[in-house]
């Protein structure tokens, strides 16, 4: 009696465990068959378009979850790291002529301004102390000050431009570029921002004007702004032609 009792369970327990294993194998060969299918896929922008696709639809969800009234924790000046990371050269040649440079603010075709640094300064300043974060993985506890973008947009006339659905903006030598959403641009913390801990930004921070925009992840956060432009299709977007989220945000 007992020794039947084992033997049945003992082929039980084998059934159960081909079962199990065959249940694996499958799972495994069904895993392979998709990343081969997921492999095959054209790319578009950069990325397989399944992949793509989610990133787009991702993008629809949270911009409509998105209000310009949130703000991003801030922080008091004491928490501001003093060393601050240099991530990302594209765009940061080091020929480049302080003395000409000039914001070239495009309202329309055949309609652009040429603004200097000290036009731009002598607009209300806003500070900025917040937790950058690259999608790399880190981030940083930083200190900055600008005028803010929507600000700036009252006191230069743009109120048909920042209708438009994007900005995008470029460095003076065209080698990066970014193309952001103007309900963000229109966001209370960001700013054109020409300071960092107190004093003129470093060369290699984007000096003489960067972008600060803590609803999204550094990628975004362009130094050295040479043309800023308005459109309603997505400008151009160097990490987006590499495979990232367009959105970007956080
Ligand atoms: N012109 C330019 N701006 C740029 C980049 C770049 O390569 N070139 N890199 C971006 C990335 S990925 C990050 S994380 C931040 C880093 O800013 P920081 O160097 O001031 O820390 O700058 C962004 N802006
Ligand atoms: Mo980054």
């Amino acid at each position: 009696m007992d020794q039947k009792e084992k033997v049945v369970s003992e082929k039980y327990i084998r059934n159960k465990t081909i079962v199990a294993f065959g249940i694996f194998v499958i799972l495994i060969i069904c895993s392979l068959l998709a990343w081969k299918w997921l492999q095959n896929q054209p790319r578009e922008e950069g990325a397989l378009r399944p992949l793509r696709k989610v990133l787009n639809a991702n993008e629809i969800v949270f911009q409509n979850l998105y209000s310009t009234g949130n703000l991003s924790k801030v922080y008091p000046a004491s928490k501001a790291a003093p060393r601050v990371r240099v991530n990302g050269d594209a765009g940061l040649a080091d020929n480049f002529d302080t003395a000409s440079w000039r914001l070239k603010l495009t309202r329309s075709p055949g309609d652009t301004l040429f603004i200097t640094l000290d036009d731009v300064k002598k607009l209300p300043k806003t500070e900025v102390i917040f937790d950058f974060k690259c999608i790399e993985g880190w981030s940083q506890v930083t200190h900055w000050a600008g005028v803010r973008f929507s600000e700036f947009a009252k006191h230069y006339g743009l109120n048909d431009q920042t209708k438009s659905l994007y900005t995008g903006l470029i460095t003076p030598d065209q080698e990066y570029y970014v193309g952001i959403d103007t309900k963000s641009m229109m966001h209370d913390q960001t700013i054109l921002c020409y300071e960092m801990n107190g004093k003129p930004l470093p060369m290699n921070q984007g000096y003489p004007l960067r972008l600060i925009i803590p609803v999204k992840y550094g990628v975004k956060h362009l130094k050295r702004i040479g043309t800023m432009y308005f459109s309603n299709s997505r400008p151009k977007d160097y990490w987006f032609e590499r495979g990232y989220d367009y959105y970007c945000g956080l």
